[in-house]
């Protein structure tokens, strides 16, 4: 079993197959990172490329990130034994006030597809439980989620809140949601704005210096 039977089955949200290929290309002796970074991180941006496209659209996508989640699932543990490291830790959170995350959810799961690991606190998150998690969990970014224009304004009370408990300079600050665009994530200054949870995945990447 190869790394492009993984790929397709990621791609086709195809979650047996992905599990059945994963177990197949392990007992050929295949090493579980690449199996994640030849063929499941690379087949979860190619889901997120369609995406944007319009080529795939919302339940294609869920499903897609169940069949990379079943492949974690197998080969997490073999990756912590094995010392692998993520690219790095987003705490990720619906802010203040907001009970939507159908979105902030898809985008955890693209995260984790892109090799993230991802702290995700929920929804209605007041800005101290995130100044408290990035103590906690010392994270290289924080992802905000809104999709109600009266809880945008959530956005840079979370990021006074982070500068107020000195840890802004330790995290790049990204940003989403239907009524947030870039211009708005300038005028607060956070380091980062993604459109869908394609490009959410992307701009993190980048955001950690990797492409
Ligand atoms: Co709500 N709701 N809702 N709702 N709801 C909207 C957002 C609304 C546009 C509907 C409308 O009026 N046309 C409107 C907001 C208007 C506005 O403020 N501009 C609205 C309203 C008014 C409300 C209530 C106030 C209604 C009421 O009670 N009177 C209420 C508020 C509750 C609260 O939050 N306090 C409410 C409640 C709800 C439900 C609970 C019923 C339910 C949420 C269920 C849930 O999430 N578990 C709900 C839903 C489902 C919607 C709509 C229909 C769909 C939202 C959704 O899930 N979209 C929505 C109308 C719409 O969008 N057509 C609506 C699919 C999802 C995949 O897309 O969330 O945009 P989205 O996420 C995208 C991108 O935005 C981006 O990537 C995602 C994936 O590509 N993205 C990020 C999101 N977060 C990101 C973070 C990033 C980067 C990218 O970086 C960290």
């Amino acid at each position: 079993m190869d790394l492009d039977t993984i790929y397709d089955a990621v791609l086709d949200g195809d979650a047996k197959g992905a599990t059945a290929a994963v177990e197949a290309a392990l007992a050929a002796g295949e090493s579980p990172s690449a199996i994640l970074n030849d063929a499941c991180i690379p087949a979860m941006a190619e889901v997120g490329a369609l995406f944007e496209e319009g080529e795939k659209f919302v339940p294609e996508m869920l499903i897609s990130a169940r069949a990379m989640a079943a492949a974690m699932t197998i080969l997490r543990p073999l990756l912590v034994a094995a010392g692998v490291k993520n690219v790095g830790k987003v705490v990720l959170g619906t802010v203040h006030g907001d009970l939507h995350d159908i979105g902030k959810n898809l985008v955890g799961m693209m995260l984790e597809g892109a090799g993230f690991e991802v702290i995700d606190l929920g929804t209605d998150v007041p800005p101290q439980k995130f100044v408290d998690a990035v103590k906690q969990h010392q994270p290289d970014i924080v992802g905000m989620s809104a999709l109600l224009t009266t809880t945008t304004k959530s956005m840079p009370a979370t990021l006074n809140a982070l500068a107020e408990a000195g840890v802004r300079d330790q995290v790049k600050v990204i940003i989403g949601g239907a009524p947030i665009t870039d211009d708005f994530a300038k005028k607060i200054g956070a380091d980062g704005f993604a459109a869908d949870a394609g490009s959410a995945a992307r701009e993190a990447r980048a955001l950690m210096g990797l492409a």
